[in-house]
């Protein structure tokens, strides 16, 4: 089938500069996305958005050009809970990607082993209002009950206005926990203001707790680099990631979100998002365990 884009839908960066900050070896994007093709891959009917194609193939050559070894491939919402496109990425590979997947509450065990033996290793539970619809809070525990005993996670996506009122439900999840994007902090806000310090204590008081210290382009007031050649952009995003990094080392995650839905402004040039890396992990320790440690240890346990 053939869709037509939302119509503010800005497609990915065609040509993406090469990176100045040269990747650990081994690193990996822990959060990308795939979405159809829409002719192999239908999109959801409950979808909010409808975007433009994001192939495997160009997932891989984004992959490539950028000096990442691997991927986390995370189901986007308009595929809703049918997953196959983000499994066929994951198929084709291999040992190069796992999977995050959304599931329902009808999953069946079989059609968990197969997601487990396609790679993926964890589900994601998206509480962003614009993305999706409300799932009752004992279908989530259910589903977090039924994928605990593959040793998957909980991927969770919030606003962080909303931390407060999800806190009981995400403390009480049996599983490791990964929010992405810092829990989408207001960063026009101080970093040591009341909003960001609830999600700082979020991660101290529950060691299941890691983050995602992704989307400075979906975070920043400030925004992208002028076009004068300077590379340093999204300056007022640096001291929250920095500030989860410094504090949590080892539970921290990096990833492109490639192909950045629903973007509205503009749309990142992925090298110049890899040379915000350096801004935020500011030692070698912290950027080998940021891109290669951790997520090695999630995703390749049996490679570590
Ligand atoms: C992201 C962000 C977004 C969308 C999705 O699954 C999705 O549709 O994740 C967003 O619009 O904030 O992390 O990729």
């Amino acid at each position: 089938m053939t869709y037509t884009k939302t119509q503010s839908w800005l497609d990915w960066y065609a040509n993406p500069s090469k990176p100045r900050f040269q990747l650990p070896i081994g690193s990996v994007d822990a959060h990308c996305h795939v979405f159809g093709p829409g002719e192999e891959f239908p999109f959801a009917p409950e979808r909010k958005y409808t975007p433009c194609d994001a192939s495997k193939a160009d997932l891989f050559a984004l992959r490539e050009h950028l000096g990442f070894e691997r991927n986390v491939v995370v189901q986007a919402t308009c595929h809703g809970a049918d997953n196959r496109a983000m499994v066929d990425a994951c198929r084709t590979a291999g040992v190069k990607a796992r999977g995050i997947a959304t599931v329902r509450r009808n999953v069946t065990d079989r059609e968990l082993e197969d997601l487990h033996a396609a790679g993926v290793r964890g589900v994601r539970f998206n509480f962003v209002k614009r993305l999706v619809d409300f799932t009752p809070r004992d279908e989530l525990m259910d589903i977090a009950a039924r994928i605990a005993p593959l040793g998957w996670h909980v991927v969770i996506y919030f606003e962080s206005q909303d931390l407060l009122e999800l806190w009981d439900f995400f403390t009480a999840l049996p599983t490791t926990i990964v929010v992405d994007h810092m829990g989408r902090p207001d960063v026009s806000k101080p970093v040591e203001g009341p909003e960001f310090a609830l999600f700082v204590k979020f991660m101290r008081e529950h060691e299941n707790v890691w983050s995602k210290v992704s989307c400075p382009e979906r975070l920043s007031a400030s925004g992208p680099p002028a076009l004068n050649g300077e590379r340093a952009a999204y300056r007022d995003v640096v001291p929250f990631a920095r500030r989860i990094i410094e504090a949590f080392p080892d539970r921290v995650l990096w990833g492109t979100d490639w192909p950045h839905p629903n973007l509205k402004d503009h749309m990142p040039d992925d090298g110049l998002l890899v040379d915000f890396i350096p801004h935020i992990a500011v030692t070698t320790e912290l950027q080998r365990k940021l891109l290669v440690d951790n997520p090695m240890r999630l995703y390749w346990p049996e490679q570590t």
